[in-house]
């Protein structure tokens, strides 16, 4: 048995640091015959906005040699059918339930936040600032410093639960974005939501997306993730929760040797909705011939010279 596996974000513990990503599983009960979902930390639900969303039109997501381009456009159930009937699921669970938000307007993710946070089966919320396929918000929240801080300082002042911001890569220095955060008194930080990509039909010389462009996500994006995690657990000392492209035990060990406190698995879930049992199996397989006994011996454990980084240049 490793020690320290489970972690806290304010008063909540987490048993265990293997995550599933907002959008990968449902609200949980999708899989729940194939998969022991009490087996996971936690599972993050979609992205939920005020009102129902029917999301952008087909086609809305395509493969690529190696990850996925979605342009979902944050199709979801909105909040009060997630309350009447997504919540009263939840009770039966032991794994937590992060509520992940997203919306259109500082007033929007407050209001969500606020129908949600009186339910005990609501551990914690996600607050998206970084969906790649919407015209409001999404990006444009999470690309604008200004933004950025403005919901971050918003959503905490409504709740005592842990925050976690979700982050997106496609800004120059994610760093910037990690640090307000941590002013702003997120309890942890989401790196990182999906890469804006495109994929072209040569044939028909047609986008593939019906939205031109989308969110590459898989195998693809887990170097540059990792790089983005880097960067985050180098600026802020809040946890920095890793998510891209995790599909095996292997990586999931990289991304805690770069620092990461917990990791979320995404698109592997498509493949193998049980990806977080047999990687909660590997590493543990792993500590054990490594003989690390303590969870936090792996944590940030990188022994490479930082000062070779070119990253040093901001960090
Ligand atoms: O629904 C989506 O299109 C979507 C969301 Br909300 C997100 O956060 N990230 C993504 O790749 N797609």
């Amino acid at each position: 048995m490793i020690k320290n596996e489970s972690f806290k974000l304010r008063d909540v513990n987490f048993a265990n640091r293997i995550f599933v990503a907002s959008g990968t599983f449902g609200y949980g009960d999708e899989v729940s015959d194939l998969v022991d979902v009490n087996k996971l930390g936690a599972i993050v639900t979609k992205s939920l906005s005020l009102k129902p969303r029917d999301g952008n039109p087909p086609p809305r997501i395509t493969e690529t040699s190696c990850g996925m381009l979605n342009s979902i456009g944050l199709a979801n159930i909105g909040v009060e059918k997630y309350i009447s009937e997504k919540i009263p699921n939840f009770k039966n669970l032991k794994t937590k339930i992060i509520a992940n938000i997203a919306a259109s307007s500082v007033e929007e993710y407050c209001t969500v936040l606020e129908k949600l946070n009186p339910f005990d089966e609501i551990a914690a919320f996600e607050i998206n600032l970084s969906c790649p396929n919407v015209k409001e918000g999404g990006l444009s929240f999470g690309t604008n410093l200004k933004s950025f801080e403005i919901i971050s300082r918003e959503v905490r002042k409504k709740t005592s639960k842990p925050i976690i911001l979700k982050l997106t890569p496609n800004v120059t220095h994610i760093s910037e974005f990690a640090k307000i955060a941590e002013n702003e008194g997120a309890d942890a930080i989401s790196v990182v939501n999906t890469f804006v990509g495109m994929a072209v039909n040569i044939y028909k010389r047609t986008p593939k997306l019906s939205t031109v462009t989308g969110g590459l996500s898989g195998p693809a994006i887990k170097p540059l993730a990792l790089a983005k995690v880097y960067e985050c657990v180098r600026a802020v000392k809040i946890p920095v929760i890793g998510i891209g492209g995790i599909a095996s035990w292997e990586d999931a060990i990289e991304f805690f040797i770069v620092g990461a406190t917990a990791i979320q698995i995404g698109t592997a879930n498509y493949l193998n909705p049980a990806t977080g049992e047999f990687i909660l199996k590997g590493i543990s397989d792993f500590c054990e011939n490594q003989k690390i006994d303590d969870f936090n011996n792996l944590i940030g454990s990188l022994s490479a010279d930082h000062s070779a980084s070119v990253l040093k240049t901001w960090l």
